[in-house]
């Protein structure tokens, strides 16, 4: 392939096909993004995985595994928005990332990630391996702030390894990345889920020089998520200005999430996952999110990619409901989640 004309072109509408947007949403190009409220850009890349492969197939995956039309309407029914109508969304495709060209692929990703901050939209980044999120949240950081964007990180793994098979970039290594460059605070580093048998002790010793809070399923099973979760949130706006949300979907069971490169038995429960992103989105201005190694060709009945785009779905479903209560305008007011759903049988009959 090598003197084609997409040597120059860094978007691709969908790299591994079809040309389809998040369910439906209008698209986007990089350089006409004004105006915009969230953009999505696929990063459909899996050099980085040190398993099984697949994940640059999830962008495709989670834009599209829904049972409901693509009309670019999601009605919430807990939070009483329609993200997708409320917010101004569009879906500017692909990033084109060779597979192999590693670090090409990063450059490019981190300039379209940049191009959407700088546009005064969300980047939401459908991966791709978790390689991804260093170039997400540098590209967030630049716009925000270097040093000034938490980072709440979902995952079984810590991905804070120094190199992965000698390499500086890897799914392994991207928080350590981060971390180093001053992109992301050590100590504004909040992470959940983890479990399993990695990294070793050197890595865990690096991690706590760095000031990390990561919380290892033990500790999440004692004190109960939500209560971790009150920890991070408090961390994570505490001299910072924005929060990066990236969610390894391998966070989750892989009895509940079984398509993915790196499956650790033992994590949270898809429903534990949902309702954290969704109290997430709806607690803390998120300033970019990525949602990282779906991989369709491990997946059983789309189980995997159901869970993709849910988690987007809540991710923007907090970020209208929040929007709401900031504008606290009467005729369109932030409903309360833990409410009954329907008017009018909301105390039992007396
Ligand atoms: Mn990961």
């Amino acid at each position: 392939m090598a003197g084609d004309a997409e040597d120059d072109q860094t978007m691709i509408r969908g790299m591994y096909g079809p040309d389809v947007t998040f369910l439906g949403v209008p698209r986007a190009e990089l350089d006409a993004l004004d105006g915009l409220d969230v953009v999505f850009l696929g990063a459909p890349f899996d050099s980085g995985t040190s398993y099984r492969s697949g994940a640059r197939f999830g962008p495709q995956a989670i834009r599209t595994t829904d049972y409901l039309p693509h009309d670019a309407s999601r009605p919430h029914l807990a939070l009483g928005v329609d993200p997708l109508a409320e917010l101004r969304i569009a879906d500017a495709g692909d990033v084109l990332m060779p597979p192999g060209e590693t670090e090409e692929s990063l450059r490019r990703l981190e300039a379209a990630v940049q191009a959407v901050a700088s546009a005064g939209a969300i980047p939401v980044i459908l991966g791709g391996d978790h390689t991804v999120t260093l170039p997400d949240a540098t590209g967030v950081a630049r716009h925000v702030g270097w040093g000034r964007v938490s980072l709440i990180h979902f995952d079984a793994h810590a991905d804070t390894g120094d190199t992965q098979f000698g390499s500086l970039y890897g799914h392994g290594t991207p928080m350590r990345r981060l971390i180093e460059s001053g992109a992301v605070r050590g100590d504004r580093f909040l992470q959940i889920g983890l479990r399993g048998y990695w990294p070793e002790p050197p890595t865990l010793a690096w991690m706590a020089e760095q000031r990390m809070r990561s919380f290892e399923m033990s500790e999440v099973v004692n004190r109960g998520l939500d209560e971790c979760l009150a920890d991070a949130l408090a961390i994570a706006v505490d001299e910072c200005d924005g929060v990066f949300l990236s969610v390894d979907v391998d966070v989750v069971d892989p009895g509940m999430a079984p398509g993915t490169g790196t499956p650790e038995p033992g994590g949270l429960t898809t429903r534990q996952l949902l309702d954290a992103v969704r109290r997430i989105a709806m607690s803390v201005p998120l300033a970019g999110i990525d949602v990282v190694e779906v991989s369709p060709p491990y997946d059983h009945a789309e189980v995997t990619a159901f869970v993709g785009n849910r988690v987007v779905l809540e991710a923007l479903s907090g970020i209208a409901w929040r929007r709401r209560r900031l504008a606290a305008d009467p005729a369109r007011p932030a409903r309360d989640p833990a409410g009954p759903l329907l008017d009018g049988r909301g105390e039992p009959a007396g």
